[in-house]
């Protein structure tokens, strides 16, 4: 299945819902109807007020949905542009660093994102650092075995610090080694995930020069702007720099994804669009737009 494909499933309920709803209000005799009919419909697609004011300021007054369509289309895509396109790994070995609340899609990302890495001639090693639960590390093994991925974890109750380290040493040296670090998602009190990060963080980089290079807030889509809300003590603590969102196929709320990276001023980097190993696209705002709306 092309990455296309992948993001047209995720947004097949976003789609759906929001075409239904704009298409009828272009059928509306009066420009008032169609007006208010566009803005229930991205209103509901959780673009988020503010981006939805602006599109009834440019597409307000269309009268087809085609006219209105490149236009939204346009300033969908301006919130993408301002952010650089995904790096590739380029200085190893890599290490790309999951952070967020419980039940966001973390450990299912790391494994997903792990066969994709490998897939892509990368040698992906995935990291128990969520050490809290012995389910997590468990849980974070089963894909390992399921996937054929190396797993590298201690036993519960471990200093995720010391875990990340030993992974460390287990990759240097591995020419296209990567590393793939799953965290324990609890926000017990915002100092301790604070101290546990910066600690896990400062241990990462003695060991490898630049890590970790990437570190992915991953969000529940269902969860909309709360889910949002409850992990921006996340962005206070580590320094983000970009963006996964998970259950796109769970929610016909996909505009979230535009509306959280405009919120945050961060990159979406990956969408989740179901529970399986490849259900995972690289986030690509032009095949984004296409989805929503064709
Ligand atoms: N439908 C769907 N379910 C997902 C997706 N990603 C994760 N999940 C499910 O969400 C639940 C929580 O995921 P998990 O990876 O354990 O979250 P964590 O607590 O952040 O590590 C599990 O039941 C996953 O199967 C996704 O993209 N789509
Ligand atoms: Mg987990």
């Amino acid at each position: 299945m092309s990455w296309f494909d992948k993001i047209k499933r995720g947004l097949l309920l976003t789609h759906d819902e929001v075409l239904l709803k704009v298409k009828k209000s272009f059928a509306a005799a009066k420009e008032s109807d169609v007006r208010t009919g566009l803005e229930e419909a991205l209103l509901a697609a959780d673009l988020g007020p503010e981006l939805v004011e602006e599109c009834l300021k440019k597409a307000g007054g269309c009268k087809t949905w085609e006219e209105a369509r490149e236009i939204l289309e346009e300033e969908l895509l301006a919130v993408f542009r301002r952010f650089p396109p995904a790096p590739e790994p380029a200085a190893f070995p890599h290490v790309v660093l999951l952070v967020g609340v419980n039940g966001s899609g973390k450990t299912t990302f790391a494994a997903k994102y792990a066969n994709h890495l490998r897939q892509s001639g990368f040698q992906p090693l995935l990291v128990a650092a969520d050490t809290f639960r012995a389910a997590a590390i468990e849980q974070l093994q089963v894909w390992g075995r399921r996937a054929g991925l190396p797993v590298h974890a201690r036993a519960q109750g471990a200093d995720p610090a010391a875990v990340v380290f030993d992974a460390a040493q287990r990759v240097k040296g591995e020419p296209k080694g990567v590393l793939v670090v799953d965290t324990a998602g609890r926000l017990h009190t915002k100092v301790n995930l604070m101290k546990e990060m910066e600690k896990m963080g400062r241990v990462l980089a003695r060991e490898i020069p630049g890590a970790p290079h990437e570190t992915y807030l991953v969000l529940d889509a269902t969860t909309g702007q709360n889910g949002f809300q409850q992990a921006r003590a996340f962005l206070e603590a580590v320094p983000v720099n970009g963006l996964v969102l998970t259950k796109l196929d769970g929610t016909a709320k996909g505009g979230i994804v535009v509306r959280i990276a405009r919120e945050a001023g961060l990159p979406v980097r990956f969408v989740g669009v179901g529970e399986g190993l490849e259900d995972i696209a690289p986030f690509d705002p032009e095949a984004f737009v296409k989805a929503l709306f064709e």
